[in-house]
C-alpha cells in the first residue's frame, strides 16, 4: 500500500481541475531531461484516456534517448513551432506545469504561459516553488515528478486509468531522476510504485537500454577521453574535477546532452564525496558548473557560494560568466579550499 503523501485537499482540488478541463496543455522545463519528459508525457496519457484534448509544449530540445517514448513525436518545440504552440495554448482551460518550480525554467515559454488565463497546476519536487499556480502540488523529498504524478493519478481514481504507455513514461522520469535507483530512492513506496507500473506490462529492462545503452560512438569516445585524460582527483579532499573547453567538445562532434549523466561517474571512486564539471558553453560566453555530492555534503550551498547557481543537496549548477576556463578552475579550486574541512 502506498502511504498517502500529497494532502487530500490537494488531491480533491486536482481532480476537480482534471474533470473541469477540456484543452489540456502540459509544460515542462527547458533542456528537458528524463523526468521532465516522462512526467509530461505520463500525464499527457492520462489525460487523454480521460477523454481530454491534451498538448505538451517543452521550451527547446530534449535529448534523443527519450524519443523511443510512444507520444514522443507529438511534443511541440516552443523554440521551432512558436505560432503552433501559442495556439494550443490559448485554447487550453488548463495548463499542467511539470518538474520545474519557477516561470524562467521555462525561458520564453513562460511569457505566454503566464499570461494564460486558464487554470494552472503545479507538480513539482524542487525547492522553494514560487506561486504562479492555482494549485501547488510541490514535495521537494519525492524522487521524481513522475513519481508525483503517478500518486496524483492513483489518488484521485487508482491506476485502472494509467496506460501502458502512461507506465513507461512514468517509469523512464522515475528511473533517471534517481540515478537508476541508486540516490534519492529510499522510500519504499517508490518499489510500491514500480511494482504498480510493472503490473501495466512495462518492459522495465528494455526501457533501461533504450535509455542507457544508447551512447553514439562520439560520445562514447569523449567519456574515454574525459576519464582518462581530464579528470583531475584531490584524493586529501575527497573531490574531483573535470572540463572540457568548446574546442574539446567539436573534437568530439558533441551535441546537448552529450555529457549527461558524466558528473555522477567520479563518485564511483572511492571515498569520492564531490564531483565538479565545468563545461564551456557553444553560444554565449559562459562556463556551466555541475556538482554532485554524497551523504550532507552541500553541493547546493557550494554552488551558491561560487558559482552563481543552487539546486539540491546532492545535485547542483550554476554558471561562470566572461571568464577562461584557467580562471574558472581557479575559482573551483579556491570553492574546494572554502570546504576542505567538510572534505577531509
Ligand atoms: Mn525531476
Amino acid at each position: 500500500m502506498l502511504s498517502q503523501k500529497i494532502s487530500y485537499t490537494e488531491i480533491a482540488e486536482a481532480k476537480r481541475m482534471f474533470e473541469q478541463c477540456r484543452n489540456v496543455v502540459i509544460v515542462s522545463h527547458v533542456s528537458a531531461d528524463g523526468d521532465a519528459i516522462g512526467s509530461s508525457l505520463g500525464m499527457y496519457e492520462y489525460m487523454k484516456k480521460k477523454g481530454k484534448q491534451a498538448t505538451v509544449i517543452v521550451p527547446n530540445y530534449y535529448p534523443d534517448f527519450l524519443k523511443w517514448m510512444t507520444a514522443a513525436d507529438r511534443i511541440i518545440l516552443y523554440d521551432r513551432h512558436r505560432a503552433m504552440a501559442k495556439t494550443y495554448i490559448t485554447a487550453a482551460d488548463l495548463i499542467v506545469v511539470l518538474d520545474l518550480n519557477e516561470p524562467s525554467r521555462m525561458e520564453e515559454l513562460a511569457i505566454p504561459i503566464t499570461q494564460s488565463r486558464a487554470k494552472k497546476i503545479m507538480i513539482d519536487h524542487h525547492l522553494h516553488p514560487q506561486k504562479f499556480c492555482d494549485l501547488t502540488i510541490s514535495y521537494p523529498d519525492a524522487s521524481s515528478t513522475s513519481e508525483l504524478v503517478f500518486r496524483v493519478i492513483d489518488a484521485i481514481g487508482g491506476t485502472s486509468a494509467l496506460t501502458k504507455a502512461g507506465a513507461e513514461d512514468l517509469y523512464a522520469g522515475m528511473c533517471t531522476d534517481t540515478g537508476k535507483f541508486s540516490y534519492n530512492a529510499n522510500d519504499p513506496d517508490i518499489y510500491v510504485i514500480l511494482s504498480e507500473l510493472l503490473k501495466k506490462g512495462i518492459d522495465k529492462d528494455r526501457i533501461n537500454r533504450q535509455i542507457y545503452n544508447n551512447y553514439t560512438e562520439a560520445r562514447f569516445r569523449l567519456l574515454g577521453y574525459i576519464l582518462s585524460e581530464k579528470l583531475q582527483v584531490f584524493p586529501e579532499l575527497h573531490a574531483t574535477l573535470f572540463t572540457l573547453t568548446r574546442d574539446e567538445l567539436s573534437r568530439f562532434s558533441y551535441i546537448k546532452g552529450d555529457t549527461e549523466g558524466v558528473v555522477n561517474m567520479p563518485l564511483e571512486i572511492k571515498g569520492t564525496k564531490l564531483s565538479l564539471y565545468m563545461r564551456e558553453d557553444n553560444e554565449r560566453p559562459r562556463i556551466f558548473v555541475s556538482l554532485r555530492s554524497v551523504d550532507d555534503f552541500p553541493a547546493n550551498k557550494m554552488a551558491a557560494d561560487f558559482f552563481n547557481g543552487g539546486g539540491h543537496l546532492n545535485a547542483a549548477g550554476g554558471q561562470l560568466h566572461n571568464m577562461s576556463m584557467d580562471d574558472a578552475v581557479e575559482i573551483a579550486k579556491k570553492a574546494l579550499e572554502a570546504y576542505s574541512e567538510i572534505l577531509k
